[in-house]
């Protein structure tokens, strides 16, 4: 099923045809009417002529981050005050937060985009969807709920928090599908355990649409035989917009709709960019966006592009599944490590459940880093010789794995702490 099959099935040919047509309208805008981007031009010496084709995107310059703090709150922002409907905010974790803002079309464009997405992973108008996300500032909670309502599917805002009763609500109201962090789902089953809420027995539940934190296909197998649910990964940044893209039912990759987002990967150290197939850093061009217009702008994000047609029939390329940000990386001793990847490790083994914390400390001139790993209920034993064999067994596979040697402190289950919102898995006591 398609939302709107003429622009998702367009012949590669007329998609790249009208993603031309959309840059060189922006570039030659930008250019004209935007000090920031034409002097960003200037200091390239690009003009707007020079982009003749597609592929000449990349002679023009890159966004950073830092642009959008240095120019905070709304120095990016290239239509009136008058003409903003709404501000989102993310927080960050360093210096100033960064403020979006959203005309009507980018609103617009974003319904339309997440409609597209529900659509591809079977969501219709007799669905009910329990939007955990957070509402508010963070892009999450509005995002999906006006994409949900766009095709007509009943929702339930419940937001964060208060899990107990999201639990009796998505009982008695027969929820189909929940659409929050993998982190708060896993919890949310933590609590429906402890309450005798059984996913598969009690509730009508069947998709999950998981995102905003990096989240492994181990996790997905995790989540779905314990729930009983198909888990979808849904991606996007506040500077995008919010959450927008989506696998489809094949499950092959996030679809990014080419008349919304052009999509590059770069080699982060070279800034050269890489072929469909090579991982590197997304660099996102926006072919829509209003209010606060983004044109190669390094997400930091890692990922590839896939080229080749999706089964489903949809045309637009696809990325691979998010492992994390480029400035997410730990260096262990000279190593680089991403937490992704102890995922990754932990989720091979049948004995671990789905919590664990990276703790990374130096001692003297040595980078020394700790897994701490929840066990499932039935793994913890008593017996010392067993919860040793163990560790050992795990602390094989990491140094086999990630090439250190780690730490492997095992935990009882609902020992480690649990996240609403997005989780945080790494405590690196090596930053200032
Ligand atoms: O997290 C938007 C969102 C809300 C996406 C709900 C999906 C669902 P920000 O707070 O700006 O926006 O954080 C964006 O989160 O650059 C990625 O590093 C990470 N991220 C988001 N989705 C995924 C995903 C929202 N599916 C940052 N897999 C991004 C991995 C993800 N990382």
């Amino acid at each position: 099923m398609f939302w709107n099959e003429k622009i998702e099935c367009m012949p590669r040919e007329e998609l790249r045809k009208l993603q031309y047509e959309k840059l060189r309208a922006l570039i030659d805008n930008l250019y004209a009417n935007n000090a920031f981007y034409r002097k960003r031009m200037d200091e390239k010496g690009v003009k707007p002529e020079d982009i003749r084709c597609l592929e000449d995107i990349s002679k023009l310059p890159f966004m950073y981050k830092s642009d959008l703090r240095d120019y905070y709150p709304t120095g990016l922002f290239t239509v009136p005050n008058t003409d903003i409907v709404r501000y989102h905010v993310s927080s960050g974790t360093t210096g100033k937060p960064t403020l979006v803002g959203y005309t009507q079309h980018d609103i617009g464009y974003w319904s339309e985009a997440l409609a597209r997405s529900l659509t591809s992973i079977g969501i219709t108008k007799d669905d009910i969807i329990q939007v955990s996300y957070g509402y508010g500032l963070f892009t999450g909670g509005l995002g999906l709920h006006y994409g949900a309502e766009a095709v007509g599917a009943t929702v339930l805002p419940s937001g964060t928090g208060g899990t107990e009763r999201q639990l009796e609500l998505m009982k008695d109201l027969g929820v189909t599908a929940i659409a929050c962090t993998p982190s708060y789902l896993i919890h949310m089953s933590t609590i429906a355990k402890k309450m005798g809420v059984d996913f598969r027995r009690d509730t009508k539940l069947r998709t999950a649409i998981l995102g905003a934190e990096p989240w492994t296909e181990g996790m997905r197998r995790h989540i779905e035989e314990d729930m009983g649910v198909k888990a979808f990964d849904i991606y996007g940044t506040s500077e995008q917009a919010g959450p927008m893209f989506t696998e489809c039912m094949e499950r092959d990759g996030i679809h990014i709709p080419g008349d919304i987002m052009y999509v590059e990967v770069i080699d982060p150290e070279t800034e050269e960019v890489l072929p469909a197939g090579q991982r590197g850093e997304l660099v996102v061009t926006m072919l829509q966006k209003e209010a606060f217009p983004l044109v190669r702008y390094r997400i930091k994000d890692l990922t590839y592009i896939i080229d080749e047609p999706c089964k489903c029939g949809r045309t637009s390329p696809r990325i691979g599944r998010i492992t994390g940000r480029s400035d997410d990386m730990l260096i262990i001793r000279g190593i680089n490590v991403f937490p992704s990847q102890v995922e990754h490790t932990l989720m091979q083994i049948p004995e671990v459940g789905d919590q664990y914390m990276i703790i990374v400390d130096r001692e003297g001139a040595l980078d020394h880093m700790t897994v701490q790993v929840e066990l499932k209920p039935e793994a913890f034993s008593d017996k010392m010789e067993d919860m040793m064999e163990l560790k050992r067994r795990i602390e094989h596979e990491m140094k086999k794995y990630l090439n250190i040697a780690v730490d492997v402190d095992l935990k009882e289950h609902g020992t480690l702490p649990r996240f609403e919102g997005k989780a945080k898995r790494v405590i690196d006591n090596r930053v200032m």
